[in-house]
């Protein structure tokens, strides 16, 4: 069942889970929705999987501060600059965590545009090394509501739906994403969402999503 919207609620205690809604204000959030979308560079890398080369189902934007850039399917990219909504994003998200006790800092984030429902993102865990041991991840989501898919990476404990509506902050806390799975699955929903990942890539050269998350 879908859980009603409260300011607040935390999904599970261990490992943290936590949602967050109306982080930047409604119309707020929908005017920097359409400002990312038309300003920024969008790109839809091409991923070898299974032998076969094709272009993921979503379009992507890698952004934080210089050193933070990355490999991805074999290339190094680097980060675009802060975008200013981006970056005023990374400090609303940064200041409502503060506010709720836990300590975080980003140097970088993964954007992803979902045109509609048909566009996705596979299993897989933000579990590279260069993002440490058990990293902290804040997803901001704009846009149409849409589910994340979450399942236990051992055991036989159910999966569940996390519903991110428009303006909402997820918290992975540490040990999120040694356990759990996560996925945005293809669900019949229009319209386009945009989701910003915030991470802190400790070292060089981060490898992003290198599973094949489709
Ligand atoms: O769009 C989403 O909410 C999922 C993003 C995600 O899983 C990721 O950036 O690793």
């Amino acid at each position: 069942m879908r859980p009603s919207p409260l300011p607040c609620d935390i999904l599970l205690r261990s490992p943290l889970l936590q949602r967050f809604t109306t982080l930047l204000g409604e119309s707020t959030a929908s005017t920097i929705l359409e400002r990312l979308d038309g300003e920024l560079d969008w790109q839809q890398p091409r991923l070898r999987l299974y032998g076969r080369e094709h272009p993921i189902p979503r379009r992507q934007v890698w952004m934080g501060d210089s050193e933070a850039h990355y490999r991805y399917s074999g290339h190094d990219f680097q980060p675009a600059l802060w975008h200013t909504d981006v970056a005023k994003i990374r400090d609303a998200t940064i200041a409502r965590l503060a506010a709720a006790g836990i300590t975080a800092t980003f140097n970088s984030a993964l954007l992803n545009r979902y045109e509609n429902g048909e566009e996705r993102m596979g299993w897989h865990s933000d579990n590279e090394t260069e993002l440490g041991p058990d990293p902290l991840i804040a997803a901001v989501s704009l846009g149409a509501e849409r589910p994340l898919r979450m399942r236990w990476r051992k055991g036989s404990r159910e999966a569940f739906n996390v519903w991110l509506p428009h303006d909402s902050l997820l918290l992975m806390g540490h040990g999120v994403q040694r356990q759990l799975h996560h996925a945005l699955l293809p669900r019949q929903i229009p319209g386009l969402r945009i989701s910003l990942t915030f991470r802190y890539v400790a070292s060089q050269a981060a490898n992003v999503d290198t599973a094949p998350t489709e």
